[in-house]
């Protein structure tokens, strides 16, 4: 991790900012305004969202990134899966497997960078039959995970809230679903707005799982950045010191409309507890 002389760089937590990439990055004004602005902020590297991650090479992407002295942490797929109606629960075997198969291509694109994958949205939505589609995620990841180990490439199943998927709400869930797997590239991915959520009590929940997982969201009770809501970030952070986590962290959330503003001032809250 790079800790660049910045008083809100934090030395302890490799932190990033999770974003979607413009079709036309490279000539994009308010993409380099925001990149500029999480390098000034000492932010390490950030998540990308990529409509098609086909469309772009990854390593332009990175050297891009580097152009702004940020890494590429993770590939989100939530934008891919929305835009090309992608689940790895599908209820249709056909398309089940073409969700498999194009997460298997998202895996390659992860690997030649060193990237990590998320699995989110990708999981699939509600559905009238949750049984059902923990089954079949499962059947997905069993077909995903060992592809994601050949590649030394780690998968990210993120627990998300119960109005967004019917499957892996909770960490708990999320773990007992990936049962079996390759732990080291199996991973869970608590998130504190879904954990609000869901999570009877997020810090035990959290050291509960230490061991699985690598990364962490960080977003409001009402999806803005933290510190916009009432989640206490403070006992958040001090709990993950409490556990020795020392993974990365990402911001992830909603502007109120002006996005380099408002990252601004979560870091105002922020940074502060980030530091040692
Ligand atoms: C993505 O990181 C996330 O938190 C989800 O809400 C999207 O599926
Ligand atoms: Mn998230």
């Amino acid at each position: 991790m790079q800790v660049r002389n910045n008083p809100m760089a934090s030395p302890r937590f490799a932190l990033s900012f999770q974003t979607t990439l413009p079709d036309d990055f490279p000539k994009d004004a308010a993409f380099r305004l925001l990149l500029g602005a999480l390098r000034d902020l000492g932010f390490w590297g950030v998540e990308l969202n990529i409509g098609d991650p086909r469309d772009c090479r990854p390593q332009d992407i990175r050297s891009f990134l580097a152009g702004f002295g940020l890494e590429l942490s993770m590939l989100a797929t939530g934008l891919t899966a929305k835009r090309f109606g992608l689940s790895l629960s599908d209820p249709e075997e056909d398309a089940r497997q073409k969700s498999v198969d194009r997460c298997r291509e998202m895996i390659d694109w992860a690997a030649a960078v060193r990237a990590g994958l998320i699995i989110g949205f990708l999981k699939g939505g509600v559905s009238p039959d949750p049984a059902g589609a923990r089954t079949r995620l499962r059947k997905s990841l069993e077909q995903i995970v060992p592809f994601a180990s050949e590649r030394s490439t780690p998968i990210l199943v993120e627990a998300t809230n119960r109005y967004e998927s019917s499957v892996a709400n909770t960490l708990e869930e999320t773990v007992a679903l990936l049962e079996g797997l390759d732990a080291v590239h199996a991973c869970v991915l608590p998130d504190t707005f879904h954990m609000n959520i869901e999570e009877a009590d997020m810090f035990e929940s959290l050291t509960r799982h230490r061991a699985r997982f690598i990364s962490l969201h960080l977003s409001d009770n009402n999806r803005r950045f933290p510190g916009f809501g009432s989640i206490d970030f403070r006992r958040v952070i001090q709990q993950l010191r409490d556990i020795g986590y020392t993974g990365r962290l990402a911001i992830e959330g909603n502007p109120g409309g002006d996005v380099v503003k408002d990252v601004r001032q979560s870091m105002l809250r922020l940074a502060p507890l980030l530091a040692t």
